[in-house]
């Protein structure tokens, strides 16, 4: 017990880190991951049933240990923001990342034909509390078919209007329902034009060092409204997703390390009862 702690403590490196730490079936409208973050169940008109939570827990090899379960991502209309007290109200320069362990497990059905394919989650415009519908995504992580029914791709895109494909860029690695993907999204504002911040995605990039050359990047229309206020679930009935999404051991961070941590050292390991006795006390006389 006192190592999974330690764990969480660990995890929590990140401005906002959600572990899906909660009870597998519950809805995630309403759960709160840390103090000063709520999932805000949005668009609550749609047709299907919530994201909810399912005892997959997706761990990554070198990335900090996982903790509880993990989230389902229904193919529905619904939308759920979520934001931290511990970032900015709206980030409009620099860069912002968010990464996430991403499992496909049901490729069923799968469009393959689109060259669009669609997103799931990104950044918004929006306040958290919003619950309006997504109009506008930065660094949206996107998913489209692959060479056969087997296999998926992942890609990125800046902001732009959902309606039409451009700016959208696929990385040519090819996944299957076996893997599990650990992501890094980016975003980076450049203050030249509205049409020249840059969205990078990074594949199973190792975590503690520093982010190599993205796999991917998308630039040419700026998120609207020229600031991030919100990170958003969203899947519409008819969009061309998988019939079975599940991400997990999401961090939102304003820097590449605290999306990308490694375990602590006392959590590796055996570590005996009396060396943890004695750690808890210096902190504690800290
Ligand atoms: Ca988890
Ligand atoms: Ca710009």
């Amino acid at each position: 017990m006192a190592v999974m702690a330690l764990a969480a403590v660990g995890g929590r490196g990140a401005a906002l880190y959600e572990g899906f730490n909660y009870t597998a079936g519950l809805s995630l409208g309403g759960l709160s991951p840390q103090p000063g973050s709520t999932w805000v169940l949005g668009n609550a008109g749609g047709a299907g049933p919530e994201y909810g939570i399912t005892n997959l827990n997706l761990t990554y090899p070198g990335l900090a240990p996982s903790i509880g379960n993990a989230l389902w991502v229904h193919k529905t209309a619904k939308v759920e923001r979520i934001w931290s007290t511990d970032l900015p109200a709206a980030v409009s320069s620099g860069s912002i990342y968010y990464s996430l362990l991403l499992r496909v497990t049901d490729l069923t059905g799968l469009n393959q034909t689109s060259t669009a394919g669609a997103f799931f989650c990104g950044f918004n415009n929006a306040a958290p509390t919003a619950t309006s519908t997504v109009g506008f995504a930065g660094a949206r992580l996107q998913l489209l078919h692959g060479a056969d029914p087997n296999h998926y791709r992942v890609g990125i895109r800046n902001d732009v209007v959902s309606g039409n494909s451009a700016n959208i860029a696929y990385a040519t690695a090819e996944f299957t329902t076996a893997d599990t993907l650990f992501l890094v999204l980016g975003y980076t504002f450049n203050t030249g034009s509205a049409t020249d911040d840059v969205a990078s995605l990074w594949i199973n990039p190792t975590p503690g060092n520093p982010p190599p050359s993205p796999d991917v990047t998308s630039t040419g229309a700026d998120i609207s409204g020229g600031s991030i206020r919100s990170f958003v679930l969203r899947a519409l009935t008819g969009d061309l997703l998988p019939p079975g999404i599940v991400m997990d051991e999401l961090r939102i961070g304003l820097t590449w390390d605290e999306v990308t941590p490694v375990p602590e050292p006392l959590s590796y390991g055996l570590l005996g009862l009396g060396a943890l006795a004695l750690l808890l006390r210096s902190r504690r006389l800290r």
